[in-house]
């Protein structure tokens, strides 16, 4: 989609530092971690949101959640835990319109969610 950063991402038209890719999804090390590893999974269809994934192609959500396990061993965080966190709107503080997900670990986080 034109003007999506993360189409952009995707495409190699802006740079990123890559951690796994599929036919289906890729994931990249986040601009602004908040943990010490944290990095986003998207998929390579353009949605803008986890809601309208959901009602378009359920495949590309499960395969970005698939793709977030497989990054979580990747990272070595698979055992000692992680978060997976899709912000969706305004509320969430959304800032980019195409669907992923942070994959967030590597040390203790927050017990506080919101
Ligand atoms: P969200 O607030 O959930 O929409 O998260 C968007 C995330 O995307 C935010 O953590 C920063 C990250 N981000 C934005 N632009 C870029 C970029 O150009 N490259 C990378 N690697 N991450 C980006």
């Amino acid at each position: 989609m034109d003007n999506c950063i993360f189409c952009k991402i995707i495409a190699g038209e802006i740079p990123s530092t890559k951690v796994y890719e599929d036919e289906k999804t890729y994931a990249f090390y986040d601009l602004n971690p908040q943990a010490k590893q944290h990095v986003l999974v998207v998929g390579k269809r353009h949605h803008n949101n986890i809601v309208e994934a959901c009602e378009d192609s359920i495949d590309t959500v499960s395969a970005c959640i698939n793709t977030c396990t497989i990054v979580a061993k990747q990272l070595g965080i698979d055992k000692t835990g992680f978060r997976i966190v899709t912000n969706c709107g305004k509320d969430a503080c959304q800032s980019v319109f195409h669907l992923h997900f942070h994959v967030i670990g590597g040390e203790k986080l927050s017990e506080r969610m919101a």
